[in-house]
């Protein structure tokens, strides 16, 4: 079998979204996402100026090799752009390989090990009490397992926060919104909401929070210890994480579990973090992590130090992102928790899928390949626009991270 072309399609269904088809000259196509949200064209031009050309005429088995010949090959490595580009090849040559074979493609990453894979959604509002409310709706929907967010008092927007009664989506279009952060504000409250929430909904339902990269380690040790009465399913991104050994003065300080990596695009971002088993959970997922067979090496190697996988699963990772991760997390043994955040209707009618969600947890099902289609027709009708994710600053002005 060889690929005989690639096309990439920018559409925004109401965000944002790149996908990249394969074809064959067997009359098998695949499907890739390289969505990266607020730099989608960089990686549109990646794909389209420098990998399709030396795609043209490979045999879409060779999963392996043409990994290596798009990372090695480059001689320049890593990075979002690169690995997002890589990634959504590599899916979509996975996808080929399954429909080729007839299977559903967890059945080559090792079979089933689960028969349902656990989600965690995310409930918010712009105070304590909405917050707490929507936990309550979130757990009548079925979920067992909920990340909770809320506004702080005090400051104008956070991070995760839904307004107008919309659904929480942080790109927006013009230039970079601008939103004002302060830790010591954030740090006095948030022990008070997520005691609240557990005192509210007991202990049967596993809780989550995401700091989303903005306290230092020490401020985050301090943060990890007040929590442990909350007992958390764990706390996300702590601190920026490009200085892995800061997760030594964390984790000397609490037995809070740490999840991260949503931002990792190589298994060189969370090495460290692994082997000195500094962190629970690890976040990198298929689409930034450079597509499912780094992805699967990744929580191979994860596996022995009793890390376990919970890939980011946010609304800018297309379909194609989530069905390629449940296929992993339902193959895997160390599979942990997957993020679930619905995606609008329109995408889900543009990406045709096979997975489902039933009573807190999702189902891969059994249709040759990933199980998802692509609608170019309808996706066609909604062009890209420009947007771009928030950027935050202190109340001094400073820049800080969003
Ligand atoms: O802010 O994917 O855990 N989930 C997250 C996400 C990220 C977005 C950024 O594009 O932190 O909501
Ligand atoms: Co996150």
């Amino acid at each position: 079998m060889k690929i005989t072309d690639a096309k990439v399609f920018v559409a925004s269904p109401s965000r944002n979204l790149v996908t990249l088809k394969v074809f064959t000259d067997a009359g098998v196509n695949g499907l890739g996402d390289a969505t990266l949200n607020g730099r989608e064209q960089a990686v549109v031009a990646y794909l389209q100026e420098h990998l399709i050309p030396c795609l043209i005429g490979r045999d879409p088995f060779q999963t392996e090799d043409t990994w290596q010949y798009f990372y090695r090959g480059a001689y320049w490595r890593r990075g979002p752009v690169t690995m997002a580009a890589i990634a959504a090849i590599d899916v979509a040559l996975w996808d080929i390989k399954a429909k080729a074979l007839d299977l559903p493609l967890y059945q080559l990453l090792g079979g089933k090990s689960r028969d349902r894979v656990l989600v965690y959604c995310h409930a918010n509002g712009t105070d304590l009490e909405e917050a707490v409310d929507d936990v309550g709706r979130h757990i009548e929907q079925g979920y067992r397992a909920v990340r909770v967010q809320s506004g702080i008092p005090g400051l104008e927007a956070a991070y995760g926060i839904a307004k107008d009664g919309r659904k929480y989506e942080p790109a927006t279009e013009g230039l970079p919104q601008e939103t004002v952060w302060s830790t010591e504000k954030y740090l006095r409250y948030l022990p008070k909401l997520l005691t609240r929430v557990r005192d509210v909904y007991g202990d049967a339902i596993a809780l989550l929070h995401d700091v989303h990269h903005r306290l230092t380690p020490i401020e985050a040790a301090r943060l990890g210890r007040e929590l442990e009465p909350c007992h958390l399913f764990w706390l996300e991104d702590p601190v920026t994480a490009e200085l892995q050994e800061g997760f030594r003065l964390i984790r000397k300080h609490t037995v809070t579990p740490l999840a991260v990596g949503e931002v990792f695009n190589s298994v060189y971002d969370c090495l460290t973090l692994i082997t000195e088993q500094l962190i629970d959970y690890i976040r990198m997922t298929v689409v930034h992590g450079g597509g499912i067979t780094p992805i699967l090496k990744l929580a191979h190697l994860a596996e022995p130090y009793h890390v376990r996988t919970g890939f980011h699963g946010a609304t800018d990772l297309s379909p194609i992102t989530m069905a390629a991760a449940l296929h992993v997390n339902t193959a895997i043994n160390n599979f942990g928790i997957q993020e679930h955040m619905p995606h609008a209707a329109l995408v889900d009618e543009v990406f045709p899928h096979e997975y489902s969600f039933r009573a807190g947890d999702m189902y891969i099902g059994e249709k040759p390949g990933l199980g998802v289609d692509y609608n170019e027709e309808l996706a066609s009708r909604y062009p890209y626009r420009r947007a771009y994710l928030p950027v935050a600053r202190k109340p001094d002005g400073t820049m800080f991270d969003w």
